[in-house]
């Protein structure tokens, strides 16, 4: 359900997927990750963080291989929480079992979590033994949701985070984090949806390269966007991009209050 990119920093809002079986539900809340906020859009992402450390019956601390030895932010939030805490060492594909054991024993020592599992999200390597984990440390509770609830998120949220997930995908440096989409009308017909969305940038600058010459880059957006767009719906799209300029909007409250984030 969350949009993935190479990028750091892809997901911004904390987004509920949920797990139904006949004996339990798992109500996965997946957050941005924790970084020091320089401006106000990271606030708001920090405190999606924190909501969901407040809330968790389990919290699932997902880190990778690769990540320097530097989390203590990390380790010093999770130190105060009195939720069972499993560490998922992902991307294991890339490593050797030395790295492995050495990121195992680094977690074990300075976090002393309930479990450590390391995983390989990409080619589904021990995956499963987290499901077990979660299972295992569930609380016994009744379901907070309905049992065919599968996120907290309508379509015009999903829309838009596929259109920002192209554009973190196509664009480089700064351009990814300077831009917002906002769905400005989504319109059900029999055959078809029809979406126009509106990307917000912060500078003239990234409008010109956010369109690209002759309208090219923005329409390589539009086209993978509206692919995506119709196998989510399982309907025809008709998409139509705008971009416009909001100085500075990711350090003005009141816009980021408009588009969604929380304070
Ligand atoms: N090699 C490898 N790559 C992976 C694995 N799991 C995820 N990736 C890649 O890692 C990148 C980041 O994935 P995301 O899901 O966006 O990561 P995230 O932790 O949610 O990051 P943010 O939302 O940006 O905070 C993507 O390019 C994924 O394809 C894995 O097990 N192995
Ligand atoms: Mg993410």
């Amino acid at each position: 359900m969350s949009i993935i990119t190479p990028k750091a920093q892809t997901t911004r809002h904390r987004i509920l997927g949920i797990v139904n079986e006949d004996d339990y539900q798992i109500v996965f809340s997946d957050t941005p990750g924790v970084i020091k906020p320089h401006y106000a859009l990271q606030e708001s992402m920090m405190s999606a963080v924190n909501d969901s450390l407040v809330d968790a019956d389990i919290i699932l601390l997902v880190t990778d291989i690769n990540e320097k030895y530097d989390e203590g932010d990390v380790i010093e939030k999770l130190k105060k929480t009195q939720s069972p805490v499993a560490v998922i060492i992902n991307k294991i594909d890339k490593s050797t079992q030395e790295e492995v054991a050495a990121k195992v024993e680094f977690w074990q020592s300075s976090l002393n979590p309930k479990a450590v599992f390391a995983v390989s999200a990409l080619k589904e390597y021990n995956v499963q033994a987290v499901m077990d984990f979660i299972i295992d440390n569930l609380p016994e509770h009744p379901a907070y949701y309905e049992k065919d609830t599968l996120t907290d998120r309508n379509e015009r949220f999903f829309v838009s985070e596929m259109i920002r997930e192209k554009i973190f995908k196509i664009y480089e440096k700064e351009i990814p984090y300077s831009t917002e989409v906002i769905i400005t009308s989504f319109k059900e017909e029999a055959n078809i949806n029809r979406i126009s969305a509106e990307i917000i940038v912060e500078r003239d600058s990234q409008k010109n390269i956010l369109i690209g010459k002759g309208g090219e880059m923005l329409k390589k957006v539009g086209t993978y966007a509206r692919k995506d767009m119709e196998e989510f719906l399982q309907k025809k799209v008709f998409l139509e991009l705008f971009v416009k300029v909001i100085p500075d909007w990711r350090s003005k409250k009141n816009y980021l209050k408009r588009f969604g984030y929380e304070d």
